[in-house]
């Protein structure tokens, strides 16, 4: 059915298109955008094909941001072409090359590591797909994809340092526990917390885990034959809930005793909060993963040629043991 509004955009579109080549410019990323899909201005989620490739299922955290943007899905009522790249970048690489042979209308993708995108990226602008990075960021130009959901990592690790701050005053010595090498998550965290930390708290060694509970308790394991707790160190620092579970597992095969050690996590899951209640975390850095109403709804607009926030960065706390019980059973993951 052809529409009034529908005829102005064009008009509006072709004149964005004249006034560029006149002036011998190529067309701006703004008119790009603009163009929208073929239903726009009047898109709705009915019409959207959303494309989610999703990184893996590492984590309590990713189970959620599975879970929401599924459940966001089929309560507009898009459709969803979703994949678990199980942590491997060529995996993402592929399902983003299959969803655009398939032509949908918006791809979200929540990159494994930051580095490697260029190819995929260019495909898809070259295809009119607009992207939309979620979750951890990329190092691609941004003139390669339309913006970017997500929490600010760098902050994540400079409050983590300044529970550290405030709780070793007279300085000492952590470890740090980190996670996916090269991830925008582990990079960002790692980078706030050394941004931030005391010069008198020295970081004795850091180890990635991977952000699973099978990779890191090995790691710690090996932390503990190294160095003695207490002694060498007082404190550990982990990128996430779940690597914080596999930890205690080795601490507790130790002998370590909850509140030996100053722990600081990210996140704040359920298992996150439960650690707290057992005296294991002194804190826990807050990461959202439900980000699903964010997603559809800025692709919604991107289909529609509507202006977009290029950066929307989740309004996020810290969570601490003195109220940890209490608010557990609320926790939605
Ligand atoms: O903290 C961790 C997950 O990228 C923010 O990835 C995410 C991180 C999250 O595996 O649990």
């Amino acid at each position: 059915m052809f529409h009034f509004k529908k005829l102005f955009f064009l008009l509006v579109a072709a004149t964005l298109v004249l006034a560029a080549c006149s002036t011998g410019a190529a067309p701006t990323e703004e008119a790009a955008v603009e163009a929208g899909a073929s239903c726009a201005p009047d898109c709705t989620y009915a019409d959207m094909t959303l494309c989610y490739p999703q990184l893996g299922a590492e984590s309590d955290w990713r189970t959620a941001n599975t879970a929401s943007i599924k459940e966001t899905a089929e309560q507009l009522g898009a459709k969803l072409i979703f994949s678990d790249a199980q942590q491997k970048q060529e995996n993402q690489i592929s399902a983003v090359r299959s969803c655009i042979q398939q032509g949908v209308d918006v791809i979200a993708l929540p990159p494994v590591v930051e580095d490697g995108w260029d190819a995929a990226l260019t495909e898809a602008k070259n295809a009119g797909i607009p992207v939309i990075i979620v979750d951890r960021s990329v190092s691609a130009d941004t003139s390669l994809y339309d913006a970017h959901i997500g929490s600010n990592m760098v902050l994540e690790g400079e409050r983590a340092a300044e529970e550290f701050n405030k709780n070793m005053p007279d300085g000492g010595a952590v470890l740090e526990l980190s996670g996916t090498t090269g991830s925008g998550a582990a990079v960002g965290r790692a980078e706030g917390f050394r941004n931030k930390l005391n010069d008198n708290i020295e970081i004795l060694d850091s180890q990635t885990g991977n952000f699973t509970r099978a990779e890191a308790l090995p790691v710690m394991q090996a932390f503990l034959q190294k160095y003695e707790p207490g002694v060498d160190f007082q404190g550990i620092f982990i990128h996430n809930d779940d690597m914080g579970i596999g930890a205690i597992e080795a601490l507790k095969a130790a002998g370590v005793q909850p509140g030996d050690l100053f722990i600081v996590s990210v996140d704040g899951t359920r298992g996150g909060f439960q650690a707290m209640v057992d005296g294991w975390f002194q804190a826990d850095v807050e990461c959202n993963p439900l980000l699903g109403p964010q997603v559809f709804d800025m692709a919604l607009k991107l289909m529609n040629g509507e202006t977009i926030d290029r950066e929307i960065l989740t309004n996020e706390t810290v969570y601490y043991p003195d109220n940890a019980a209490e608010l557990l059973p609320e926790r939605k993951y």
